[in-house]
């Protein structure tokens, strides 16, 4: 039995490598980390007071750091502490006009200072909590194409300012082809006066995000990878929880609780914890309410990593060998979409897991539209991108990205066999396994006897959302034929679907409404026979019949009658 305080060397011991219990049999311990990945490479294990600890770090890789002061805020300084700063009345013009260039109020954002003091907006117990005395370094990795200076260099600044300094290895600044004069010698000098190593890196042309990311990643000299975007904000304490996480094990990508700034004023508004990732049928990331499931599992501790199904992409820290070794990133992709995707099915999928660290904030500049250009247009490139996520990751749910984005059809996906050679090298698991064991709340229904249009037999005409949101009655249409708004899915929950949405009758005569799906049956329960073709609302016993001649564009319900009105066809055959 091996001694308190001992350090085991373990990297060469092949017969020990990712055999915790191997391990802990022994040297005769009780392994403690038990919520470690079996799958990966264990290093190092160390017996401490409560047993054996393993670890995919070696000593020799993790530095000592102390936290950091918080900074102070500059008196009679406009946006300082996170306030909002408000432009004169008589300034809004020339305001809105240098609002066009970014998509976000640049001269608020001048008037801030590049060091500006933000609120502490992590919960108490953050706050008191203990992280590990030795910690691995991370390179920050910070991509732009045509970023206004003060929210480049106050990104710059917020991670000087809030990094412990050593385990702020450098920052690694990525420029795809940039216009603007700021962005050129001005930058290459300015970086050289900054207290921490600064290199900045340029594309020859246009590449977008994700090969300025894979260019940016290439040059990293720390443990670990941190990706921000350009307009960022780093708060009190950020970095310490994720990198603590992953050295706990590092097949852990982390993400913080990323804030809101407002595009308008600035103001840093705290988001919320408890929302997670998700993503609908066009495979746009969503924030959904985390479930139920997930607040018991950590056990009502909202300091507690969060396991999100998706990461919105652009603020994430990940050990540098996993990104490589899980596949980086995928090189056909274009300018900007897809990839927060492609990485959060990859990671589950292929054995890692994706979380939310709860303790850790940064601020993000949301805005409503991109500033900048999309080289073959903004359809194709996102369109395109997403394709290959359902091509190289989603087996056959990839139909529903198809039926519900029929444009995707016309736009090609490029070449995915290296990315579907990389899935079969990892072993990677399927995407039901995903939807079943990571995301049972996702949109994408796990079992379902037909995708496609919902045509009435009478009228030829077919079910409509017409793009409704959650709330609004359904509709019908002359049918299309080209999926998107007249696709609807019908489960094996006996749900009406389309995308989030499911056909809701709360009254026999009430309107059929577009609602939340909620999975829980009752007015969302139909059920569709496929002999009489009737589609049966349960809690009514009623029927669904073509619209009423006053309104003859929402169907509605009907006692049960043998009436072609009230028969409905599920064009393709069933599944089972
Ligand atoms: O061609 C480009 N080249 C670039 O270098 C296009 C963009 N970029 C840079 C850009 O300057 C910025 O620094 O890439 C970064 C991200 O672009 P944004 O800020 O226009 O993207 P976003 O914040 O609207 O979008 C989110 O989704 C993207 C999908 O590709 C990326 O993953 C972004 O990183 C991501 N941002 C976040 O996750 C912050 C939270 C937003 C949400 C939800
Ligand atoms: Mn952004």
């Amino acid at each position: 039995k091996a001694a308190e305080g001992e350090v085991l060397q373990l990297g060469s011991q092949a017969e020990y490598k990712g055999k915790k219990a191997a391990i802990a049999a022994a040297l005769g311990h009780e392994v403690n980390n038990a919520d470690t990945n079996l799958e990966e490479n264990i290093l190092e294990a160390e017996i401490g007071e409560t047993g054996l600890v393993l670890s995919h770090y070696p000593k020799t890789h993790l530095k000592r750091w102390h936290a950091v002061p918080p900074v102070k805020p500059i008196g009679g300084s406009p946006g300082e502490m996170g306030k909002q700063v408000n432009i004169p009345i008589e300034q809004e013009k020339v305001m809105l006009d240098k609002f066009q260039e970014n998509q976000f109020n640049l001269m608020a954002s001048d008037m801030i200072s590049l060091n500006r003091s933000l609120p502490d907006v992590r919960l108490e117990k953050c706050k008191v909590k203990k992280y590990p005395d030795l910690l691995p370094t991370t390179s920050i990795v910070i991509v732009f194409h045509n970023e206004a200076w003060t929210t480049l260099i106050r990104t710059i600044w917020s991670t000087i300012n809030r990094s412990p300094r050593p385990l702020l290895k450098e920052i690694i600044l990525v420029d795809d082809a940039s216009e603007k004069e700021h962005l050129g010698k001005k930058l290459e000098d300015y970086i050289k006066t900054l207290p921490v190593p600064t290199r900045l890196f340029r594309t020859e042309n246009r590449s977008g995000l994700i090969r300025a990311r894979l260019l940016g990643a290439k040059h990293v000299r720390g443990d670990v990878i941190t990706f921000l975007d350009a307009h960022c904000e780093c708060t009190e304490g950020w970095l310490e929880p994720l990198l603590a996480r992953i050295v706990e094990d590092r097949t852990t990508v982390v993400c913080p609780i990323i804030d809101v700034i407002s595009d308008t004023t600035f103001e840093y508004i705290q988001a919320s914890d408890i929302t997670w990732g998700g993503f609908n049928w066009k495979l746009n990331f969503r924030w959904y309410r985390v479930p139920e499931r997930e607040m018991k599992r950590r056990e009502g501790d909202r300091t507690a990593p969060l396991r999100t199904p998706t990461m919105a992409g652009g603020l994430f820290a990940i050990d540098k060998e996993y990104f490589y070794k899980i596949g980086s990133y995928d090189e056909g992709m274009d300018i900007w979409g897809g990839e927060n995707l492609e990485m959060s099915f990859r990671v589950w999928q292929c054995g890692g897991r994706l979380e939310i660290i709860p303790c850790s904030h940064v601020g993000h500049v949301f805005r409503d539209k991109s500033p900048y250009s999309f080289p073959g247009g903004v359809q194709n490139i996102v369109l395109h991108n997403a394709a290959r996520v359902a091509e190289v990751w989603m087996d056959e749910w990839g139909e529903f990205y198809y039926a519900m984005t029929p444009g995707a059809l016309n736009v090609p996906v490029g070449d995915v066999s290296e990315r579907k050679a990389l899935r079969e090298r990892l072993k990677c698991k399927s995407f039901r396994w995903y939807l079943e064991n990571i995301y049972p709340e996702s949109q994408m229904p796990l079992d379902y006897y037909y995708l496609g249009e919902i045509r009435n037999a009478e009228t030829s005409n077919c079910l409509d959302t017409n793009g409704g949101k959650s709330g609004q009655p359904v509709g019908m249409g002359y049918c299309h034929g080209m999926g998107g708004n007249q696709v609807f899915a019908y489960t094996k929950r006996h749900q009406i679907m389309s995308d989030d949405n499911c056909l809701d009758a709360a009254h026999p005569r009430g309107p059929i409404k577009l609602i939340r799906c909620h999975g829980m049956r009752g007015n969302q329960d139909w059920t569709y026979d496929a002999q009489t073709r009737t589609i049966k609302h349960t809690n009514t016993g009623m029927c669904l019949d073509k619209p009423e001649e006053a309104d003859v564009w929402k169907p509605v319900l009907r006692p049960c009658s043998r009436a072609r009105s009230q028969q409905w066809l599920m064009q393709t055959e069933f599944k089972w």
